[in-house]
């Protein structure tokens, strides 16, 4: 049967007289049954990779390019005068992370099955996604986000385990979702749940009560920081999955024959950050109740385990009260307590304590005295692990130490979402880059080459006039392809700079208002989402919204300039903005930015970038070179110079310069208030004076300097397809392929 016989026997009817979501039905099911006739990787040794976020973003289109029938279903439907697109709008979005660390672990799922390694996922299947935003009176306000209807591809299985809290078993449930590499075999997500979370103890917004974890255990996903109750709930949630996590892990291994000492012969557990940390603590306490001797529970544990750490901001890691454990976890006390004993045995140095001075559990600590393994996410990132963060340990153990820098799935972020520039890309190089990520050099050889060039031109541009369709269906913005599209899209973090951006295009605004015009006009498109809970960043979305109405509203300067904040950012809206960029916006505080992955994404679809030396910036500079990328501001040894000597005064940039100050008072000016909320303008204006922790004001004369070097180069078309070139060239490297492949070969070892 091909394709359009076997959805038609779905259906019982002819694909032409079916609706879109009786087709989007049918697909799921099609693939969905494809991939489970699919071989499955298999090897003595496996993979797992423990996260509490997997932001996998809408499987069809993904899954039928790895089946390799994307091609055929699109042909199909167009014959029966259906449209694909359409049909993708139907699937709800799984947006089961909130950023960068959920996203880096579905493309990890991707290229594990893509590459034929045993790599399992195991996580939470949280009912909510990340909320929903809407913007309401230039205001972010969250909602709910459901994702699992009737078909969905989560398959619930007879899987169950029983997990002990403090007066309270429950079962753990586990669901599959099959991961399918690219033409190749298939690995799996599991994720564990509750058969009893009850949906309606959602209140208005995305409020609900936390007392009952039998009923909200799994119900939501966390945002980035939360109140005290939210955060006693995150260690249910997370013991609930390590618990669940590791019987299922020792289940499987003594199924092949594992005797609990040969453990690390049969798994390598990844823990995604310290989210996961317990798994460690957890394992031991199974392994003894199995018989074995705890030290040498311990010895097979700290052979298993290994440890990704994704951030250096200080309030980002993770440490929890003895008395919370106690309250949720208390069997698992007695073993931090012989943890922390342990090393204090072995290390004078208090800064290494596993439980501190305060009775605080350091869950990263654990990890690095007990995991084989500590990796950062960039290189700069693990030099400033090695030779600040985390200094005194590396000093312990630095053989544990290594780099992984992060990378990207090609199968979603340019087959996928850029169909034209694979089709050129198939064309001129061959198809060699879907396996072979470093062919994509081949395209250097075309650098001199017009009849490319200019097609990559136009290939830019289709896909800006795509996304201009898309913001004027869905948010009624217009903005025109003959401008220039400058995007930053991003969590909003005041370390990631929304703000600087901002107060650039004010900047700008009061300038074009003064009568200098640019000379190639601009649309600067934002996408963000703020941790509810997080003051100062809604602040700066409310500026931004702000900005927005003034700006598109002002017949004087919106010809030249526009400002478009894309209301919900999430994996699908990256899949349309990405391809249209022509300036990627990667501008936080040196230092801060571990790795950064949406760089990696508009590289590889063409866009320059502008932006700090951080994070995986610094490897996009070298692969590129100086002319095909656009940096600025002061570097990480001068910031963390600042920090250390805390000299950094934010209020003499605000005195001194008066285009900072300008910029600064319009955020309270008569305009501004026309339209905004004085009480979230006027503390984002005095934070930015007083405050500025992350240093805005700091580099703002170097970010606009620079940035009116890129806008400039704009301008010669021809120069600036070389680049675009240049950077499609080299992205290469931050396949996630190769990332893994580095896992693998050096901690792995599948
Ligand atoms: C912590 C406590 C309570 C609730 C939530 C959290 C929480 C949740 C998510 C803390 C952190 C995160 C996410 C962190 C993250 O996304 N980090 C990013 O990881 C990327 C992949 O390595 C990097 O590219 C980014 O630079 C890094 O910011």
């Amino acid at each position: 049967m091909n394709i359009q016989e076997r959805l038609e026997a779905y259906l019982g009817k002819p694909v032409s007289q079916a609706s879109n979501e009786e087709i989007y039905g049918g697909l799921l099911t099609i693939v969905q049954d494809m991939a489970s006739e699919k071989e499955r990787t298999d090897s003595k040794k496996k993979v797992y990779y423990i996260s509490a976020e997997f932001l996998i973003g809408k499987l069809l289109s993904n899954n039928m390019i790895n089946l390799g029938i994307y091609k055929e279903v699109k042909e199909m439907l167009e014959k029966n005068g259906k449209d694909i697109c359409e049909i993708e709008e139907i699937e709800a979005e799984p947006s089961l992370g909130n950023g960068g660390l959920g996203r880096l672990a579905a493309c990890f799922l991707d290229s594990m099955a893509t590459l034929g390694l045993a790599g399992d996922g195991i996580g939470l299947n949280y009912h909510l996604g990340l909320f929903k935003q809407e913007f309401e009176n230039h205001l972010q306000k969250e909602t709910p986000n459901p994702w699992m209807e009737e078909k969905s591809w989560l398959k619930k299985t007879d899987v169950m385990y029983p997990v002990d809290f403090r007066g309270l078993k429950v079962n753990a449930r586990m669901y599959d979702i099959e991961v399918t590499g690219y033409n190749n075999r298939t690995n799996k997500l599991h994720l564990f749940d509750l058969d009893s979370v009850d949906e309606t103890i959602v209140e208005d917004g995305i409020d609900f009560n936390k007392e009952d974890i039998q009923k909200n255990l799994t119900l939501f996903l966390y945002p980035d920081d939360s109140d005290e109750q939210g955060r006693l709930l995150r260690i249910y949630q997370q013991y609930f999955m390590v618990s669940a996590g590791a019987q299922f892990i020792l289940d499987e291994c003594t199924a092949k024959g594992c005797n609990l000492y040969d453990l690390p012969d049969y798994a390598v557990i990844q823990i995604n950050d310290t989210h996961p940390t317990m798994v460690i603590p957890e394992l031991i306490r199974l392994l003894v109740a199995r018989g074995l001797e705890m030290d040498d529970a311990i010895d097979v544990v700290s052979r298993t385990c290994a440890y990704t750490n994704h951030t250096i901001l200080a309030e980002a890691l993770e440490k929890w009260p003895v008395a919370y454990l106690k309250k949720v976890v208390p069997q698992l006390m007695p073993i931090i307590e012989v943890l922390d004993d342990k090393v204090r045995r072995e290390f004078e140095d208090e800064s290494v304590a596993v439980i501190d001075r305060n009775d605080i559990v350091h869950m990263a600590h654990i990890d690095i005295h007990y995991g084989f393994s500590v990796n950062g996410v960039a290189a700069l990132h693990t030099e400033i692990l090695k030779n600040s963060e985390l200094n005194n340990f590396y000093r312990l153990y630095p053989e544990k130490f290594n780099n992984k820098t992060n990378g990207i799935t090609f199968r979603r972020w340019l087959l996928h979402c850029n169909p034209l520039l694979t089709e050129l890309l198939d064309e001129t190089i061959g198809e060699g880059y879907k396996k072979d990520a470093a062919e994509l050099e081949k395209l250097l050889e075309y650098k001199d080459d017009e009849n490319i060039l200019n097609k990559l031109l136009e290939i830019k541009h289709k896909n800006k006039e795509a996304l201009a369709s898309y913001l004027k269906e869905t948010q009624g913005i217009e903005i025109s392809p003959d401008t220039i599209y400058d995007i930053q899209v991003k969590r909003l973090h005041e370390y990631k700079r929304q703000q600087l951006n901002a107060l650039y295009i004010i900047d700008k605004y009061l300038e074009i208002k003064g009568g200098k015009k640019p000379a190639v006009p601009v649309t600067a498109i934002f996408g963000a989402k703020a941790a509810p809970a997080y003051v100062i960043a809604k602040d700066i979305i409310h500026l931004i919204l702000c900005l927005q109405e003034i700006i598109n509203n002002d017949p004087e300067v919106s010809p030249y300039l526009k400002v478009v904040m894309v209301e919900n950012y999430n994996v699908t809206k990256a899949g349309k903005l990405i391809p249209a960029c022509d300036i990627s916006e990667q501008i936080s505080l040196a230092s801060k930015e571990a790795s950064g992955t949406g760089n990696m994404k508009f590289m590889l679809n063409g866009a320059v970038t502008l932006g700090t030396e951080d994070g995986a910036n610094v490897e996009i500079h070298e692969a590129v070179g100086d002319d095909n990328i656009f940096v600025f501001g002061a570097s990480s040894d001068e910031v963390i110079e600042h920090y250390a000597k805390a000299d950094y005064v934010s209020k003499d940039y605000y005195e001194k310069n008066p285009a900072i100050k300008e910029a600064v008072d319009f955020i309270t000016g008569e305009e501004m208030m026309k339209v905004g909320c004085e009480e979230n303008l006027t503390r984002l204006k005095n934070e930015l004076i007083n405050k500025d922790w992350f240093m805005t004001l700091l580099d703002f004369d170097s970010y606009k300097e620079t940035k009116e070097k890129a806008l400039a180069a704009y301008a010669d078309r021809r120069a600036w397809a070389k680049m675009t070139l240049v950077n499609i060239a080299k992205a290469g490297f931050f396949s996630s392929d190769r990332t893994i492949e580095e896992y693998n070969r050096d901690i792995w070892k599948l």
